[in-house]
């Protein structure tokens, strides 16, 4: 997994997409089309705690990297996943310098962080453990989720923090949270992007963001935003019926 987060912080063009299914068939199909990466959504979905480990060996099987996304900071929930053996973690809302070094400290064994060893399935249920831990500090993505006006005016800061890979933008939050909403708030958004974009490069990140479709990723590589991640398996699923459906109509 290394070359999954070596390749994220150094800005390759990276493209996933959001598992939201809670099905291990969902991940296998989704894994075969093609994502350079899956991220299991467990903030925005019905996905269970106990599931998230059969969604992650269901990505290992066809050897695609599977992150995920985290229903908030609780290093609890962090230690988890990444026991589970998740390639890293996205956590949502985070809005200070102080969250994110929260979810440094939790995503990081000591000497750079706090998270406690336990011998789950990325350690090979402890029979891999002295080798996991030696990797686990340089293996593991952090990418953490700007979406807030909060976020949006502390972004210097938190792109400062040590540990942190991916600023990551989430604009449907962003744009709720600032007040730019609908067509008339698209310029607003747009700028508040580009800050969010040019501070994380400054401060040496990677920058990553959700679009829905794969319409506009052309103007957003043009800013340098490198980390997509591109719908999810319901939206896609939906999109592929619903043109099917009018295909059929139209025959
Ligand atoms: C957002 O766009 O706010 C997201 O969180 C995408 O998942």
């Amino acid at each position: 997994m290394q070359d999954f987060r070596n390749r994220c912080i150094e800005r390759d063009f990276i493209v996933g997409t959001f598992a939201a299914i809670p099905h291990p068939v969902a991940v296998e199909v989704t894994a075969q089309a093609g994502p350079e990466f899956i991220c299991v959504d467990w903030e925005h979905s019905q996905i269970s705690r106990e599931r998230i480990e059969d969604l992650l060996r269901a990505a290992d099987v066809h050897r695609v990297p599977a992150i995920v996304r985290v229903p908030g900071h609780a290093p609890e929930a962090i230690a988890a996943v990444l026991d589970a053996g998740a390639a890293g973690v996205l956590v949502p809302r985070v809005s200070t310098a102080a969250q994110a070094r929260t979810a440094v400290d939790a995503t990081r064994y000591p000497p750079l962080g706090s998270r406690g060893v336990g011998p789950g399935r990325a350690s090979g249920y402890g029979y891999r453990m002295p080798g996991y831990l030696e990797r686990a500090n340089s293996d593991l993505l952090l990418a953490v989720q700007i979406e807030t006006a909060d976020g949006l005016a502390n972004v210097d800061e938190i792109a400062a923090v040590d540990g942190v890979d991916v600023i990551f933008i989430g604009p449907a939050d962003l744009s709720v949270s600032i007040g730019a909403t609908g067509p008339a708030g698209q310029e607003q958004l747009h700028k508040a992007i580009e800050t969010i974009t040019a501070a994380a490069l400054k401060a040496g990140r990677a920058v990553g963001i959700f679009r829905p479709t794969a319409d506009d990723i052309g103007h957003w590589r043009g800013i340098g935003i490198s980390f997509y991640l591109l719908a999810s398996d319901t939206m896609f699923l939906g999109a592929a019926v619903a043109a099917g459906i009018a295909k059929a109509r139209a025959s």
